[in-house]
């Protein structure tokens, strides 16, 4: 078992926010007639117009009581679903991950087993929240026809910021799309290619240049370490460098992303992240960036901040995952971290930005 970071009474930096997830499949409506909700997760978080938006992944399927998997696939050409009909027991597939399915003979992704929506959805002072059955963000582009997944919101000159996996046959890219009041997205198209996912922007130009961090998965050499790059206008992205790696042993030896978008303190910019261990259990940590060279790591926290513990952490649609995707700062210093439970509900935990700035020291 993990140990998580503690303060210095003994208790943890992170305390979740209620013994139960704050959005179950079950408080979406889905997003087509017949469609059942198996998870709504991943949540993008920020304060705009004074209200605490979050746009979730709604992660969803036809409905079917003959045990037969049917999976949308959206057409772009056609301007509709199409839907691919499984049967679970077919030996030339692999069902083994709940969340996707692989031809057997070659080990390939060939379909995912849900279709992802991305919804919005409000939480009101009482810690009530509601959430919009209609998607903001629907497919209709060819490298959407698997579904997008993942989002991160960064509010930006007052504009939000939309970040999130465009899924399809071709890969996942990232995609970028804006808006101003939180419902009506525009977007802006691909700002990096496949194998590439967990883009996050700054909240802030660095010296005149919009900055991101990415993580390209690399085939052949290397590993998929989180990188950084600059652009002039949210479309054109270059000057790429490597900025953090997995670490061999350690929690996060397996796969690393970026979390909630980078806060800026006065230490630097501190960015959550989510790394997975050799066994494929997804926890939190956090970097600290160079408030100017923030391809520059500062320190790293060595043990996870948030580890998935809570029952509907450890088990859910794919157990053992704590996703850290959107982190807001109140006025008092404390951080509320929003993150995905076991690819099932949402959930979030606060700390007090001193204490994750202490155990960055
Ligand atoms: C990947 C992504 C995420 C998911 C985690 C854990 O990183 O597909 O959407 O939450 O795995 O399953």
């Amino acid at each position: 078992m993990q140990t998580c970071y503690r303060t210095e009474d003994g208790s943890l930096v992170f305390k979740r926010c209620a013994d139960r997830p704050l959005i179950a499949p079950r408080d979406v409506p889905p997003s087509l007639p017949g469609h059942e909700v198996l998870g709504v997760f991943n949540p993008a978080a920020a304060v705009h117009d004074g209200e605490m938006l979050l746009i979730v992944r709604s992660a969803e399927r036809p409905a079917r009581d003959d045990g037969r998997l049917e999976i949308p696939v959206y057409d772009a050409r056609r301007r509709t679903f199409v839907h691919a009909e499984l049967d679970p027991e077919d030996g030339r597939y692999d069902f083994s991950d709940p969340r996707v399915v692989r031809e057997r003979s070659t080990g390939r992704i060939v379909y995912l087993t849900t279709f992802s929506f991305l919804k919005k959805a409000v939480l009101d002072q009482n810690g009530q929240v509601r959430v919009e059955g209609e998607p903001v963000i629907c497919p209709d582009l060819p490298w959407e026809a698997w579904g997008m997944e993942d989002p991160r919101l960064t509010v930006l000159d007052g504009r939000l910021l939309l970040t999130y996996s465009a899924v399809s046959e071709h890969g996942v890219a990232v995609a970028l799309a804006a808006s101003d009041d939180g419902r009506h997205f525009t977007k802006t198209g691909l700002i990096f290619p496949p194998e590439n996912k967990n883009a996050v922007l700054f909240p802030r130009a660095i010296d005149g240049r919009y900055v991101a961090l990415h993580r390209p998965v690399p085939y052949g050499i290397g590993m998929p370490d989180v990188w950084l790059a600059f652009s002039p206008d949210l479309v054109h992205w270059g000057a790429h460098r490597p900025v953090f790696g997995v670490r061999r042993g350690w929690w996060d030896a397996a796969r690393i992303g970026a979390g909630a978008p980078p806060i800026e303190t006065e230490s630097g910019w501190l960015l959550f992240y989510h790394g997975a261990d050799d066994l494929g259990r997804y926890a939190m940590g956090a970097v600290l960036l160079d408030p100017d060279r923030p391809w520059e790591v500062r320190a790293r926290t060595a043990e996870p901040l948030l580890a998935p513990e809570a029952p509907y952490e450890t088990s859910g649609f794919f157990g053992g995952v704590v996703f850290p995707t959107g982190a807001v700062v109140d006025p008092d210093g404390v951080v509320t971290v929003f993150y995905g439970a076991a690819d099932e509900s949402v959930a979030c935990a606060r700390a007090r930005l001193d204490d994750v700035l202490a155990a960055l020291r």
